[in-house]
């Protein structure tokens, strides 16, 4: 081991690679201001509560309606069941459906309930307090030390129709709210007139305040007092409303849920760090999956590549430009017909496809392609033993559900039937066979709300497939090819009307109907679930149907799966990358707040956008940018529309410039990152993407901060966010900090400061004081390569010259097993 000192500031240690080791280191109801009131709801009576039994985990009460009910959007239900349980010190969930408990809920094979301690909690941080008001029952929960309410729906009613459910939960003035499933608005929610509605939809462009590809009902909520987690376990397509009220000129905000079906079933968390709420919303949800260290690299992907030959010619680009490339991708333009399981005969031929994924696997690079769920209504082999296996989703006459996808007319298939997972997992072993077939080493999953380009009732799906041109006329073959290289069985449905209920969710698609371009609401599943309740599962079910059938390609090995739909608990099975924004400079700094949401809130580290844009055209400038950006995010992937030009790293001058330079960096820290996903695979605490606050829960001025954040625990990043622009102002919190690479110390005086000259190919970096970062002394162009280089580390000690920080090494790929020995070192310098 060698000690080298650098600078004066920041100390170097070298150190030989080792394996296997890890050391350590009361409000007043008042009307709503903006838009977003519902009419009557203050002549509600709500339910009166009676029968109230303490037990030893909670309580149980009846709920009765007071009079003849509200009536807001049909029928109230006369008598409901409410159940509070202590879970464990850190969490209360609080359970309100129908006395007769018949309504759906989240199936437990979907999303299971997390497992409640031994015994009851013996000081539980959180308590729920039942009021009483002119509006009827209502609930507060309190923090157990100061009463402080965290939760409180005290003087608004409590509305439980058949197809809307309503509570209104009183926050403080100006709050600083987080979550809310996936959105393009900043990462702190609006607080006025704002909805967020929860729906997957296939959402080209990524348009703001509006329903995306991700349902994730939890909030985080940050005061000065502490932070907590409210997880509402619901699917059904919602509204979540923040706005404020005025009360006698006082003015106060609120957050309203709006529901279509189900139950409400809350989960309260209690913090009260930001880091312990997220350590406890991954109890209930799922720790994310690990990830396989190559799958850190940097990938390279287009719609729109015309051959293998095309497919072949990049990854050899790569290679003369010096730029590292880790995983090659091909889009649907490998299907024969976009039809999935299948390859374009002329363009991606078999025998060619098998040859490239042995050349890149012989050069340690890897291979992803990707797969929809809509299957071709076609006579070919994935569609007919679908059919044999009854396994696509069905319509009420017994045909099967036709929608219009890629490849024309297409099904869908039912995860809730249960030879469903035999299905897709034996497609996936024929197709991705490893002696006949494509032998990718991850898979890409898409289109998976699951999307339907037919607008709804979609009568003539035939037709609507003629005239969207699907499948696309594919582009000339090439004339000369030269080679290079558990259930609820009902019969009928509770709901009155599963597709257009009376209280209209502000649904981005066309006419705003739910079915529209999805499968249709009224689908019945083989389990008697209906596609109504269920819908915002599609993605998350098809995650862990495709993990299952990647493990068993390859048992014992860690998937790499990257969805575009997720449900709350989707990060234990997959990644996911933002969906098709484009290449703007809105969309660049979106996709900050966007990756910090999946991070941080909802236990998705493995996240990222598609480097330089997907659709429309980049440019040299904005490409360089994102590309430095796209470094520091967890999942880096540069990815393109068919339409679009261009846009390889190697193609512009300041592109490649950017990518040598910021690859190079990701990768000497790429050990660094890997220890952060292994951190927050085992813990749930948030280390692959940070939010400022997270670090800096005390200073107010981080609360709103989406364009800087903290890469892994240690390195604040801050980029140039702005077009043509080579400078911008930063926010250093009171703290020590080192420039990164340079380790010039900076201290933080808790003010903006503006950095200048900051190239297009560069991306300003700080390492927090008081951090060990491991580095590997050299980068490569493969991790393959990188795994065989030796550690340095960075230490950059705090105000008290202390540093810590951990390395995690392990073979980065075998799946679990892989258990820690602990050893903790703190350095004085
Ligand atoms: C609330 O937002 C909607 C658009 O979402 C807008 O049409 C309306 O004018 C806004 N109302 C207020 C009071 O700002
Ligand atoms: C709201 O109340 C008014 C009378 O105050 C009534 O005419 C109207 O139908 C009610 N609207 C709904 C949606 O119940
Ligand atoms: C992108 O550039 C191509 C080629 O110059 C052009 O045909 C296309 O219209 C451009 N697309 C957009 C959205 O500007
Ligand atoms: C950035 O510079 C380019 C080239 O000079 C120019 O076309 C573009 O309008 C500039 N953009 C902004 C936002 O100033
Ligand atoms: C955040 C952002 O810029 N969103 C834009 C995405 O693209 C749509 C158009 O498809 C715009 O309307 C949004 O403003």
């Amino acid at each position: 081991m060698q000690l080298i000192r650098t600078g004066g500031t920041g100390v170097l240690l070298t150190l030989l690679p080792v394996l296997a080791l890890a050391f350590l280191i009361p409000f007043v109801r008042a009307q709503s201001s903006g838009s977003t009131s519902l009419k009557n709801i203050s002549k509600c009576k709500g339910y009166k509560a009676s029968n109230i039994k303490n037990s030893q985990w909670g309580l149980t009460a009846d709920l009765t309606l007071v009079g003849k009910g509200c009536g807001v959007y049909g029928e109230d239900l006369k008598k409901l069941a409410l159940t509070v349980e202590y879970q464990t010190d850190d969490r209360v969930r609080v359970l309100i459906q129908d006395a007769a408990k018949q309504r759906y809920q989240v199936p437990e094979s979907v999303l299971a309930q997390p497992p409640r301690g031994d015994r009851p909690p013996k000081r539980p941080s959180l308590k729920f307090e039942a009021t009483d008001g002119p509006n009827g029952f209502g609930f507060k929960i309190t923090r157990a030390g100061s009463k402080e309410a965290i939760f409180s729906t005290e003087g608004n009613p409590l509305i439980f129709e058949k197809q809307f459910l309503y509570l209104r939960n009183n926050l403080p003035r100006d709050p600083f709210v987080y979550g809310l499933g996936e959105h393009t608005d900043t990462f702190r929610l609006p607080t006025k007139n704002y909805t967020r509605t929860i729906w997957n939809r296939d959402s080209y462009g990524v348009p703001e305040n509006s329903n995306l590809y991700g349902a994730h009902p939890v909030y985080f909520e940050h005061r000065h007092s502490g932070t907590h987690g409210v997880f509402l376990r619901n699917s059904n397509g919602m509204d979540i409303v923040l706005d404020e009220v005025s009360h006698r000129g006082r003015k106060s905000n609120f957050l309203e849920y709006r529901v279509l079906g189900g139950v409400f079933d809350f989960t309260f968390i209690a913090g009260p760090t930001p880091q312990d709420v997220s350590r406890q919303y991954a109890e209930v949800v799922g720790k994310p999956a690990e990830v396989p260290y190559w799958g850190l690299g940097f990938h390279q992907c287009r719609y729109g590549y015309r051959d293998w030959i095309d497919v072949a010619g990049v990854v050899e680009n790569y290679k003369k430009a010096g730029i590292p490339l880790e995983t090659m991708w091909t889009d649907i333009d490998y299907m024969d017909r976009r039809r999935v399981f299948s390859v374009d005969p002329q363009r991606f031929p078999m025998h060619r496809m098998r040859q490239l994924v042995d050349k890149l696997h012989k050069d340690h690079q890897h291979y992803i392609v990707m797969v929809d769920p809509a299957v071709a209504a076609a006579d070919y082999g994935a569609y007919n033993r679908g059919v044999e296996k009854g396994v696509f989703m069905k319509e009420q006459d017994g045909s099967l559900h036709l929608g219009v996808v890629w490849p024309g007319v297409t099904v869908y298939p039912d995860w809730f039937n249960p030879a469903t997972q035999s299905y897709w997992t034996e497609e996936f072993q024929r197709f991705f066979n490893k002696d006949t077939g494509v032998d990718i080493d991850g898979v890409w999953i898409d289109m998976n709300e699951p999307a339907n380009f037919c607008d709804y009732p979609c009568e003539d799906p035939e037709q609507a497939a003629i005239d969207q041109d699907m499948p696309p006329t594919p582009p000339p073959v090439r004339p000369d090819p030269v080679p290079a290289l558990e259930g609820f069985p009902n019969s009928k449905s509770q709901y009155e009307d599963l597709i257009n209920p009376k209280y209209k969710i502000k649904n981005d698609a066309p006419s705003g109907i739910l079915s529209d371009k999805t499968a249709h609401t009224d689908i019945q599943h083989a389990n008697g679930l209906w596609e109504y309740d269920v819908h915002n599962l599609y993605g998350s079910m098809m995650s862990t149907f495709t993990r299952s059938a990647m493990l068993a390609r390859r048992p014992g090995r860690r998937p790499f799966i990257i969805t575009r739909s997720t449900f709350a608990g989707a990060g234990a099975q997959v990644g996911k990358w933002l969906g098709d924004n484009l290449s703007l400079w809105e969309h660049y700094r979106m996709s900050i707040a966007s990756m910090l949401g999946f991070s941080s809130i909802y236990q998705v580290p493995l996240v990222g956008s598609d480097v330089c844009g997907f659709g429309g055209n980049t440019t040299e400038t904005l490409c360089a940018r994102w590309t430095t950006l796209g470094a520091f995010q967890p999942f880096y992937r540069n990815h393109n529309g068919d339409t679009s030009i261009s846009q390889e790293l190697y193609l512009w001058e300041k592109s490649s410039d950017a990518a040598r330079w910021a690859i190079n960096i990701r990768y000497q820290l790429l050990d660094y990152l890997y220890t952060a996903f292994w951190s927050q695979h085992r813990t749930g605490v948030p280390s692959v993407a940070i939010p400022m606050w997270y670090n800096y829960p005390k200073d107010e001025n981080t609360w709103p901060i989406d364009l800087q954040y903290f890469f892994g625990e240690s390195i604040l990043v801050s980029p140039v966010t702005a077009e043509n622009k080579t400078s911008v102002e930063i926010y250093l919190p009171k703290d020590t900090f080192y420039t990164f690479p340079e380790l010039k110390k900076v201290e933080g005086r808790g003010k903006k400061v503006t950095l200048r000259d900051i190239p297009f190919d560069r991306i300003p970096l700080h390492i927090k004081g008081g951090s060990i970062i491991p580095l590997r002394e050299q980068s490569a162009m493969t991790t393959y390569e990188l795994r065989k280089k030796d550690f340095e580390l960075i230490v950059a000690p705090d105000a008290h010259g202390n540093a810590e920080g951990q390395l995690w090494i392990d073979d980065g790929d075998k799946l679990g097993g892989n258990q820690p020995r602990r050893t903790r070192s703190a350095m004085d310098t």
